[in-house]
């Protein structure tokens, strides 16, 4: 087995057995006048993690491992949009509505494109999540298997919400979960600083965290 120094305890893998799932790293989550930004988040936190993301998505193309890109988003009829998910917040602005960078979080808009330092290359999958969890309504648990690996690298966006109900929801799934700690982000410090505590509490509950540099050092 290869090891990554983490917490809450090493984290050990099969050699090329291994994956990263980089998660809704889209231009209307992380870049100025998208959607979240017109929500009124500062998007910066998030912009800045764009080259960590680069390093880490580059350590796993160098290794010739397997690599899973989402956008959160939905058909262009919404017919995988719950009228819950569209209604919610009550604001003026709802998903498949106009936005600054086209109809938010619909497929096929500039917004819902990956940012471009982090486009997707050939053999790389982009799967497209109506959820918050990418393995809701999604082939993910699929490519994994026919990749067989059944340990993951997690990094995107935002962290408290679908990194870490992906991360729950591969846990229960029997994959072993490793968390890039700073190639992730979210609109709020201490919940991103709370997902990882959660995350790495009991044991390891729902799986470890670790720098990008150590895991990216431990692929070579
Ligand atoms: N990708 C993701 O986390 N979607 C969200 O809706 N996140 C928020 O923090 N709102």
């Amino acid at each position: 087995m290869s090891v990554i120094a983490a917490q809450p305890y090493d984290y050990a893998f099969p050699p090329g057995r291994l994956a990263l799932i980089v998660i809704d790293m889209q231009r209307d989550f992380i870049e100025e006048g998208g959607f979240g930004s017109v929500l009124g988040n500062d998007v910066r936190p998030l912009a800045a993690i764009v080259p960590t993301v680069r390093r880490l998505l580059d350590g796993f193309r160098a290794a010739s491992l397997p690599i899973v890109h989402t956008r959160e988003g939905h058909r262009p009829d919404l017919a995988d949009c719950p009228p819950s998910k569209r209604t919610r917040g009550g604001g003026t602005l709802k998903i498949g509505d106009k936005g600054p960078m086209g109809r938010i979080l619909v497929d096929g808009e500039p917004g819902n494109d990956l940012v471009p330092e982090l486009a997707a290359r050939p053999g790389e999958a982009v799967l497209l999540k109506p959820g918050k969890g990418a393995f809701y309504a999604t082939p993910l648990d699929d490519i994994l298997r026919r990749h067989n690996v059944r340990h993951l690298v997690f990094a995107g966006v935002t962290t408290e919400v679908c990194v870490q109900t992906t991360m729950r929801e591969a846990n229960d799934r029997g994959y072993e979960c490793l968390l890039a700690e700073d190639a992730t982000e979210s609109y709020f410090p201490e919940f991103k600083a709370a997902t990882l505590a959660m995350i790495r509490a009991q044991g390891g509950i729902v799986g470890w965290t670790a720098p990008t540099d150590t895991i990216v050092e431990a692929l070579r």
